[in-house]
């Protein structure tokens, strides 16, 4: 591994209820970057911060422990913390070692009650949160379901910044919003592998209402940008990102992104190139952001 300079370096913590997908997803991300060559399971005892013989024989997380990811220049450490609350304090000592968390909410759930309680430590830190709606692939997933929980029951400033293409076992892409392209999964290769195209005509009428919706809230975090977006002009992805960013730091703004965590699995599709458990795409830049 190359050595990062401190400004090179994000320590996120990765927080959630008890058995939203966590674990999963942090061996996801460090295997998608690379940084890791196996992509492990919580079911098998092969997750990389479930390495506890009690972790891998219940199941579930017990203590804090970090993976890495190496991403754009930067290595990001995820801290991967307990769910269940007996095991909160090893939550919390996360949050108190990272500069931003990492909120999973299942999409199958939604918001629960120790989604709750990390999103309110992060916030009480003062900390950028992301969110991340995990297991769309399951049976049940609603991307829209968790959005709209995280907007009633935390009431955040929350924005997807990315939107599946197709729910539980339909999932086989996302709409990247900034880049204004799709990715879709490729089938029968190693997880996180996708093609990007041009948005399809059958998803642009949703592309436009989340781009929409994204362009206006970042606007409205910046007097300069909301000026130019009321007369009308094109507001460039940089300009977008960048606004994002500040807004994130003030705590303004909160991003939703989405994932399938689990190994790909060879899933017969006749119609449409997918893979049913592709790790989700993370937007480069916003995931280096806090
Ligand atoms: N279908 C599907 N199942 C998932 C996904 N991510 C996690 N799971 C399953 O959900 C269960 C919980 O996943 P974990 O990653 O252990 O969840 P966690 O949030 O780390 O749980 P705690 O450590 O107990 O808080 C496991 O059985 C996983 O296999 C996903 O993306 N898709
Ligand atoms: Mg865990």
């Amino acid at each position: 591994m190359r050595e990062y300079k401190s400004e090179d370096i994000r320590n996120i913590a990765v927080v959630g209820h008890g058995a939203s997908g966590k674990t999963t997803l942090v061996d996801a991300l460090a295997f998608v970057s690379g940084s890791s060559k196996r992509h492990g399971t919580v079911k098998d005892g092969t997750a990389l911060t479930d390495f506890d013989p009690e972790e891998t024989q219940r199941g579930f997380s017990i203590s804090l422990a970090c993976a890495h990811a190496e991403w754009m220049d930067t290595k990001i450490n995820l801290l991967d913390t307990p769910g269940y609350s007996d095991f909160q304090g090893e939550a919390i000592a996360g949050l108190h070692a990272a500069d931003g968390a990492l909120v999973v909410v299942s999409a199958t759930a939604g918001v629960e009650v120790g989604t709750k309680r990390m999103f309110d430590e992060a916030i009480e830190r003062k900390d950028p949160v992301l969110f991340v709606a995990s297991m769309m692939d399951k049976e049940h997933a609603s991307f829209e379901g968790v959005f709209e929980s995280i907007k009633s029951e935390l009431k955040p400033r929350v924005i997807p910044v990315e939107v599946p293409i197709g729910e539980g076992a339909d999932f086989h892409g996302i709409l990247n919003l900034f880049d204004r392209k799709a990715h879709l999964f490729k089938k029968g290769t190693r997880s996180g592998e996708y093609e990007e195209v041009d948005v399809p005509a059958e998803n642009q009428a949703l592309f436009d209402k989340y781009y929409e919706q994204l362009i206006e809230s970042i606007a409205a975090t910046d007097d300069r940008l909301l000026e130019r977006y009321l007369e009308g002009e094109e507001i460039s992805r940089e300009d977008a990102l960048g606004a994002m960013k500040e807004a994130m730091k003030r705590m303004e703004m909160f991003p939703l992104f989405c994932s399938s965590a689990l190994p790909a699995r060879i899933v017969p599709c006749p119609t449409s190139p997918r893979s049913n458990a592709s790790a989700g795409s993370t937007d480069r830049a916003a995931l280096g952001a806090p």
